[in-house]
């Protein structure tokens, strides 16, 4: 495996929804949420290039249960591209639970990259929405930076963060995956499968000592 090493041109820190909601006393609380927040401050002060996404739904987003009759969070509904997991309202655009956790570092994010705000599609990859086919921009950004290397990082390990690392694979990025800088949800064994899954496409999944180590 290459190791990266500091301050690359080449290199970009993704930060994904880092949001009051993903964190303890958030609607969608991940367990330790709020601990990746002192791992990615520190990453984000080694790398040249920062770029941050933030969950933004709309109140009556179709992720959500409760625009649903009859369902509860964690079921999920067939939505127009397909089956979709259905969540407790969650970072709702202008709300305190869609801002950045407070101790985040967000001074050092080059972009901030909004996602989900379209009522009728859900968004987990910070690159394509889940009808696979939205784009989100982020990857014109990254290749109109020339950046060749993305290092993931945030919440939630197994849905966001995920699913952005596999795009950057697709889109031919070379991805890491940050594990001690990423927090879970692990419902239904998804932790477990994500791993599995980014194991399978050959994306590095380092710890954030072997990221700040020097080359
Ligand atoms: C996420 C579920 C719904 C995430 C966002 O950031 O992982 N998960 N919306
Ligand atoms: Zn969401």
């Amino acid at each position: 495996m290459t190791m990266p090493h500091r301050h690359s041109a080449k290199d970009v820190l993704v930060v994904v929804d880092v949001q009051n909601d993903f964190c303890e006393g958030g609607s969608l609380a991940v367990p330790e949420g709020s601990f990746v927040v002192p791992v990615i401050n520190r990453l984000a002060g080694l790398f040249s290039a920062v770029v941050a996404t933030q969950d933004w739904h709309p109140a009556d987003h179709q992720s959500f249960a409760s625009a649903h009759s009859r369902k509860n969070p964690f079921e999920t509904t067939e939505l127009e591209y397909g089956e979709q997991t259905l969540w407790p309202d969650h970072c709702v655009q202008g709300t305190p639970g869609a801002e950045f956790h407070p101790d985040l570092e967000t001074e050092r994010f080059d972009i901030i990259v909004r996602k989900g705000f379209r009522r009728h599609v859900d968004s987990y990859s910070a690159f394509f929405e889940n009808d696979r086919k939205t784009p989100t921009g982020l990857d014109g950004y990254c290749r109109e930076r020339r950046f060749e290397r993305a290092f993931f990082c945030g919440l939630a390990g197994d849905f966001c963060v995920f699913y952005s690392a596999m795009d950057a694979a697709e889109a031919r990025f070379e991805p890491f995956f940050i594990e001690d800088a990423c927090r879970d949800i692990d419902m239904a064994g998804s932790k477990a499968a994500a791993r599995q899954a980014m194991r399978d496409k050959g994306i590095a999944i380092v710890t954030s000592e072997t990221t700040l180590r020097p080359a």
